[in-house]
């Protein structure tokens, strides 16, 4: 099922998630939805949080959606980052019509449990590093823009404040 994704400035966004106890049906059926989901809104990831769920579940597919050959699904993921700082372009599901240059790390090895409970242990480097960063953030209640200069913040929030007024 297709869920309706949450949009800054929804206060749920900011909320920190918690870790998934025990891996039911619902959470498989949570993952699945959350796939579908990324897919029809053009997405390379999506965290549990954008669709009003607070667990520590992230999807992501850097194919994108019309190759759809590299969906992942990590519970409960924890990220150990290295290599050099580089700049990205970012968007996010949750923060339409804007992008910005975020410094994130270049590698990352993630530590997760799998949908059968298996701990997963994997390492990757640029966009998927990228990406993976930008999720396990969602699940602190952090957005890119949380990570831009306050100067561009408050650019982005008068426009959204004007876009409101209309
Ligand atoms: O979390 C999200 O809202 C998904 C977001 C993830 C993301 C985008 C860019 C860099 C890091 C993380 C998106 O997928 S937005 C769509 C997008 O930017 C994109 C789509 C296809 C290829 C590359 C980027
Ligand atoms: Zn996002």
């Amino acid at each position: 099922m297709i869920l309706p994704v949450l949009q800054y400035p929804d206060e749920r966004l900011a909320l920190k998630s918690a870790e998934v106890e025990e891996i039911t049906p619902e959470i498989a059926e949570l993952a699945a939805d959350m796939a579908e989901t990324m897919y029809a809104r053009s997405g390379i990831g999506l965290a549990a949080p954008q669709i009003g769920r607070q667990v520590r579940l992230i999807v992501t597919d850097i194919s994108g959606p019309d190759n759809k050959e590299e969906l992942m699904t990590f519970i409960n993921p924890r990220l150990t980052l290295s290599g050099e700082e580089i700049e990205w372009e970012e968007g996010c599901l949750s923060v339409p019509g804007f992008t910005c240059t975020v410094k994130r790390r270049e590698r990352v090895k993630v530590e997760a449990l799998g949908l059968d409970g298996k701990p997963v242990e994997y390492e990757t480097g640029g966009l998927h590093a990228i990406c993976l960063q930008h999720e396990c953030d969602h699940l602190d209640g952090l957005l890119f823009i949380d990570h831009i200069s306050r100067l561009k913040r408050t650019m982005y929030d008068r426009k959204l404040k004007k876009k409101a007024k209309k």
